[in-house]
């Protein structure tokens, strides 16, 4: 019990005074003090009376019987002091500006620079150079909460303070170095706390009429970032009634369970595309061979009659992109409407192999653990992920843990990426090597006796087999095809088994193999030989990589699993479909997508609609090329008129995630709900309304007219969903199997049991990928990995639409230097690459991240034509293409003046 102002507080002896003012509801202004990151106590604004004694509020603990006062004549004439200080040091603005005017320090009776040459101490101290953040130091009160965010929440330790006292200043890189060019990844976390506005947000200063702040679901990765987005009118449309609302600004929910308040470049910033003058605004049918605007009748008959005609030979390709509500209707539409199960999504490019390999040896194909267990693992094993740059709010998590000495950190990446520069061992393999890398982990772990016995025989199967398997399989006699010396994988080994909550994350440097599945499993091995699962921290953790590719997949859009993983094979649940649907279901197999490009190239599948993809740029060249030109009905529902859109006969225009109401899954299987926060663009139609129209045209009979209305459909029909329905979604959503309306959700899988009972251990052989054998070294003396960097998204058609454009405005492709003086090349020159499969183009980055031998491209940018590169080799069991192993050859290109 204290006091504050004379009234009686109970506290606890973890608070600071700051806490028990503010438990009081006493005011006490607080500039460096920041609950999302530890205690300053730089400012002293926060000063209060306790006795005759003034103390720093927010870095004063506690104690029993202390009489704070929060206003006094003293504290008063302080405040006013400090004020006016403050006013001689900088220009403050924001909220510390509003402050210094309550304590009635207005000016300042003190000389000062910052007022009397703006414009000579502008250059030094303004800068303009980044297209989302702008410093003015000349509004700097040396707070330190950007330092303090910067290498608290982001974990990018971008500024530091230079100097002492009075000319302490801000700093961050080389001096004279441009904001753009420091080691800043665009977060935000800085702006979004700088309370003088030395750093703000450049969508802060817009000149704008705020209408209205939704909160909703980021639209780019499988992390699910909750979004507050404000909208408005900005410029000289504030005062017009008939103009057209945008997006001026977003930030990070704060007490989100997903992102606590954090974002990336991407969710906070790339919003731009929705008001991009190239968004498509009218359906477009072709016409003597060209693109004609037509109205939305003509081109919804259209496309109903010719699907209709072509009954039998058709097929779809739903969008990740798109909600839970939009994946359920057009699967429902395929199989229900138009009598196929050939129906597919880029989970097939991306973590198909994930989900067939967990689902062989666990039982379930998702993640099994939450996102939150980041703070509980003492180890993470990150495999395949270039986390920080893909999966940016969870790839600061796991640094923020691995740089407070919280978690140990092994990478398995051919690259050194931002994870594997702070990892305790980085197993830098040869691509395309998982499997002897994985099996001599194995090997190591049984070897160094660090198998959980108890778990192993009570919840697997085959572990004297598996052992008697691994015998041959030691790091050392598999150093010579992994390239990774035999005492990293022994002493990675030794760390995961000797951890407690060893979690394990992986993305596409896994599963983009032709033993991708097989890599997956042998993921699950590790797992299960030291029995992390079913508790906090541990667990085998795919890293799902569009918004909504795991809900895309509980709709059902895959050709062998309904809504919910039903299978249409079995004879009750086909009878309970049927009677739900008021249709017949399919009683043929479908086939997946690579399938679907054979199936059109031979004449077998006649016509392809194709959802929010992209895959002329995104798909294996050689499988889609050919057989786009051969279908007689492409239809495409898009945002943009994007590579694939252009070779259609048909093109809808769709709607964005900002623009529609409904749900996304994110890759821990949570439901999250959208909000529409604007209107799309006019002509455009939210997704969902155009596959309602589509299936009333085809006569399926129901009575949907809202995305609440097709989610109870779904929980109807999927027993992992039942229990979800929008109420229960506020706020931050469910993690499936929630079996009942009273179920909580499931963090964790696999407690007691897994689905399958015992969880078999695989034995698997590494076969090669073709593309290590058959190429002579000679010929293609580099191994291509493809993937992405942070500020551009898959197919870019929305980052480039943005100011990221600007960051990142080609695709590079990296080499290390020993080959670049091997090929005789130079960073930055213009390179031709070249496969057994077709030619790309892009500039030269000579990166030391990079293993000599291997070389990495992007594939954001059309003109680059990565794709063009890929061969035709596809993992076993899912049929996900081979992105991450092509043998190529570089050179010099010459550009014409
Ligand atoms: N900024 C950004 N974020 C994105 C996306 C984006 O385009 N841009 N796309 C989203 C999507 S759809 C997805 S699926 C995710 C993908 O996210 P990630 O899976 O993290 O992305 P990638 O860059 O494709 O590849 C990951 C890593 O695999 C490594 N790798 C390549 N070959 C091998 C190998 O043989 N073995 C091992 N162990 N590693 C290998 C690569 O070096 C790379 O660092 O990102 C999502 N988030
Ligand atoms: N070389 C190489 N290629 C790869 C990969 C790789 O690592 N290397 N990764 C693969 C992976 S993992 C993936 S997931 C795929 C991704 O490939 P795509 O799915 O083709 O990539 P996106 O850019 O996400 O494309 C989505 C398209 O949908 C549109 N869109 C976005 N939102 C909406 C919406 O709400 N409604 C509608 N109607 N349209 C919308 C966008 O404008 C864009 O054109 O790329 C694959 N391709
Ligand atoms: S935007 Fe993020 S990474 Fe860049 S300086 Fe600010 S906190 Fe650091
Ligand atoms: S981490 Fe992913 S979900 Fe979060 S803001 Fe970035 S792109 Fe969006
Ligand atoms: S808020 Fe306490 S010293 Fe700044
Ligand atoms: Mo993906």
């Amino acid at each position: 019990m204290l006091e504050v102002d004379g009234q009686g507080i109970e506290v606890d002896p973890t608070m600071t005074l700051l806490d028990a003012c503010r438990r009081a509801g006493a005011r006490v202004d607080a500039f460096c003090h920041d609950d999302r990151v530890a205690s300053g106590g730089h400012c002293r604004a926060c000063m209060v009376e306790v006795g005759a004694r003034f103390f720093a509020a927010c870095s004063t603990p506690v104690w029993p019987d202390a009489a704070i006062t929060t206003r006094s004549e003293r504290l008063d004439a302080y405040r006013r002091d400090l004020g006016e200080l403050m006013w001689t040091e900088a220009r403050v603005a924001g909220e510390v500006a509003h402050a210094l005017s309550r304590w009635g320090a207005a000016g300042t009776r003190y000389a000062s620079e910052v007022h009397t040459a703006p414009s000579e101490i502008a250059k030094s101290e303004i800068d303009h150079s980044h297209p989302y953040l702008r410093l003015d130091l000349t509004r700097c009160i040396r707070c330190r909460l950007c330092e303090r965010a910067c290498d608290g929440i982001q974990g990018q330790h971008v500024f530091s303070f230079q100097g002492r006292g009075a000319t302490t200043r801000l700093g961050f890189g080389e001096p004279g170095l441009p904001f753009v060019r420091s080691a800043c990844v665009a977060c935000g976390a800085c702006a979004a706390i700088c309370p003088t506005g030395a750093l703000s947000d450049v969508d802060r200063d817009r000149v704008a009429r705020q209408v209205r702040t939704t909160r909703t679901t980021c639209g780019y990765c499988g992390v699910g970032c909750q979004l507050e987005v404000h909208v408005g009118l900005e410029g000289q449309d504030r005062q017009r009634d008939d103009a057209i609302e945008r997006v001026l600004r977003i930030d990070g929910v704060r007490n989100a369970a997903v992102n606590a308040g954090h974002l990336c470049i991407k969710g906070r910033y790339a919003h731009g595309f929705s008001r991009h003058p190239d968004r498509l605004v009218s359906p477009l049918l072709r016409k003597n061979g060209h693109l004609t605007e037509v109205s939305w009748d003509e081109a919804l008959d259209f496309v109903t009659s010719h699907m209709q005609r072509l009954r039998g030979a058709v097929g779809g390709l739903s969008s990740s992109r798109c909600t839970n509500e939009e994946n359920y209707l057009f699967q429902k539409w395929m199989r229900a409407g138009l009598g196929t199960h050939n129906v597919d999504c880029c989970a097939r490019v991306c973590h198909a192999p994930t989900a067939a390999g967990m689902k062989r040896s666990l039982g379930t194909g998702a993640a099994t653990n939450a996102l939150e267990d980041i703070a509980h693992a003492d180890l993470f094993l990150v495999a395949g992920s270039n986390t920080t740059e893909a999966h940016p709010v969870t790839g600061a998590r796991i640094r923020q843990q691995v740089l407070r000495g919280r978690a140990k950190l092994i990478v398995i990446d051919p690259r050194r990426t931002e994870l594997a520069e702070v990892a305790d061992v980085h197993l830098m393999l040869r691509p395309g090597t998982n499997v002897p890398l994985l099996n001599a982990l194995a090997h190591a772990l049984i070897a160094l006796e660090l198998v959980d016995r108890d778990f192993v025989s009570s919840r697997t199967d085959g572990f004297d087999e598996l052992a008697a398997f691994l015998e041959d399989l030691s790091p050392e006699r598999t150093e010579a095809t992994t390239g990774v010396p035999a005492r990293l994988v022994w002493r990675a080994a030794s760390l995961y088994g000797q951890a407690r909550r060893p979690m394990q994350l992986h993305g596409l440097g896994m599963t983009e193999h032709v033993q991708g599945s097989e890599s997956v499993m042998l993921l699950c091995n590790l797992a299960l030989l030291v029995g992390a699962f079913g508790r906090e921290g541990v667990g085998v953790n795919p890293l799902r990589g569009q918004n909504n590719v795991q809900g895309a997949a509980d709709m059902g859009c895959q050709p062998d699993l309904l809504t919910g993983y039903l299978d249409p094979q079995d004879p009750v649940i086909r009878s309970r479909v049927e009677r739900l649907w008021g249709a017949p279901l399919p009683t043929h197999r479908g086939l997946t997508l690579p399938r679907m490009y054979d199936a059109a190239r031979t004449g077998k599948l006649r016509a392809l609609y194709i959802l929010g993809e992209d895959v002329v740029q995104t798909d294996p060249g050689v499988h889609v090329d050919e057989a786009l030109a051969r279908l007689e009905l492409l239809v495409v529902q898009e945002l943009f008129l994007s590579e694939t859109a252009k070779r259609a006969h048909v093109v809808l225009p769709g709607s964005a995630f900002l623009e529609k109401d409904g749900t996304f899954t994110n890759g821990e299987r949570r439901v999250q709900r959208v909000r529409k926060c604007l209107e799309p663009p006019a002509g455009a139609r939210e997704d969902w309304r155009i596959l309602l129209e589509l299936m009333a045209r085809s006569g399926i009979r129901q009575t949907l007219s809202s995305p609440q209305d097709i989610y109870r459909e779904i929980a109807i029909f999927a027993p992992i969903l039942a229990g979800v329905n929008y109420e229960r979604l506020e706020p931050d959503g469910l993690q499936w199997p929630v079996p009942t309306p009273e179920h909580a959700g499931t963090p964790r899988l696999h407690t007691a049991a897994f689905p399958i009972g015992r969880a078999p251990l695989m034995r698997v052989r590494f076969t090669p990928s073709p593309s290590f054998g058959f190429f002579s070294e000679e010929d293609f003396p580099l191994k291509l990995v493809t993937g992405r960097v942070l500020p551009h998204y898959n197919s870019g058609s929305m980052t480039r639409r943005s100011a990221h454009a600007d960051l990142a405005p080609r695709d590079a492709m990296s080499i290390s230097p020993r080959d670049a003086a091997r090929f005789n090349l130079e960073e930055g020159s213009e390179v031709l690459i070249e496969s057994p499969w077709g030619e790309a183009k892009a500039r030269l980055e000579v990166s030391a991240r990079i293993a000599d031998g291997t070389a990495f491209l992007t594939f954001h940018h059309p003109e680059t034509h990565t794709n063009a590169l890929m061969g035709p080799y596809l993992d076993g069991l899912a049929d996900c293409p081979e992105y991450k192993l092509t043998p190529v050859r570089i050179r010099a290109r010459s550009i014409a003046p």
